[in-house]
């Protein structure tokens, strides 16, 4: 199985299965709704930085950056995937094409380099803390969100041919990850203080999303061993599969966590006093 080198088992399947119709279509279907979402999600954020008061705009220029960058790097994605394997008429089936790169996921890795440590900041412009210090919190989540990645990023090149390095680097992103959900368990608790109760339940559903749609990466990430190795998920199943969770994940963690993050400002904006378009109070 070593024929690859360190491929992932995307090719490794186009390799020796070949990929039907159906499920070659689904995953480049899957990876360019991804890219068109972002290009729609970049439209509401600029359109409505305006109906949030000026000291929250900074979340809604953070969702612009992760919108531009997610676009860019979904788009390279989605090209790397119909690029890397071609139709064979005799089977009726995509192989892995010759001449160029192999499919990889890590056009997505890269872009989450961007990506994690800006969505996690952007929450700190929305909610006020009353007990942790913001530097404090901002420099532990851009730590620990550039190391859960590249530990991520490194470790997704073993996960055809060697197993260890992939789970033991996994274990170490991990860790990273768990440190990241306990400070944003903190940020979110202590931003529900003394906020009307109406921005406090979006936060609380913001919490909700966050654990589950940031849970869907690993679950992606492990996706190949999932039911053991050439067990259930070492097919094309497993390859749409993995597509699709990351497709979800990313809509719900970039997009609808920065809606709602909009929401919980506009909300609050207004509980402030804040009017669209009434010029600024003296
Ligand atoms: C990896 C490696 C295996 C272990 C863990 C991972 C976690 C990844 C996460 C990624 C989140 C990405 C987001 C991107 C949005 O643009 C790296 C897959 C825990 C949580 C939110």
């Amino acid at each position: 199985m070593n024929e690859l080198g360190n491929a992932t088992f995307e090719n490794y399947i186009g390799l020796n299965d070949g990929y039907t119709e159906m499920a070659y279509q689904m995953v480049a279907h899957t990876l360019t709704l991804g890219y068109a979402v972002m290009l729609a999600g970049l439209f509401y954020f600029i359109l409505t930085i305006k109906s949030v008061a000026p000291k929250y705009r900074i979340s809604s220029v953070l969702s612009v950056v992760v919108m531009v960058s997610a676009f860019l790097l979904l788009f390279a994605q989605a090209n790397n995937w119909t690029s890397s394997f071609v139709f064979d008429k005799e089977s009726g089936l995509y192989f892995l094409g010759e001449g160029e790169d192999m499919f990889n996921n890590g056009y997505r890795y890269l872009n989450w380099l961007i990506d994690v440590p800006m969505l996690l900041f952007q929450i700190l412009f929305v909610v006020t803390l009353t007990k942790s210090k913001f530097t404090s919190i901002r420099n532990q989540f851009w730590f620990s969100g550039a190391g859960m990645i590249i530990t991520g990023y490194i470790g997704q090149f073993y996960e055809v041919t060697d197993f260890y390095a992939f789970a033991i680097w996994g274990a170490i992103s991990t860790l990273f990850f768990i440190h990241i959900l306990i400070l944003m368990r903190r940020v979110i608790k202590e931003g529900q203080e003394g906020i009307p109760a109406e921005a406090s339940k979006v936060l609380g559903g913001i919490w909700v999303l966050f654990f589950i749609s940031w849970m869907l990466y690993p679950g992606a990430y492990l996706m190949p061993h999932l039911l053991g190795i050439e067990g259930g998920f070492f097919n094309e199943a497993g390859v749409v599969g993995r597509q699709m969770t990351y497709t979800v994940a990313d809509v719900a963690s970039k997009v609808i966590y920065g809606v709602m993050l909009t929401q919980v400002a506009q909300i609050m904006s207004k509980s402030e006093g804040y009017v669209e378009g009434a010029p600024a109070k003296a």
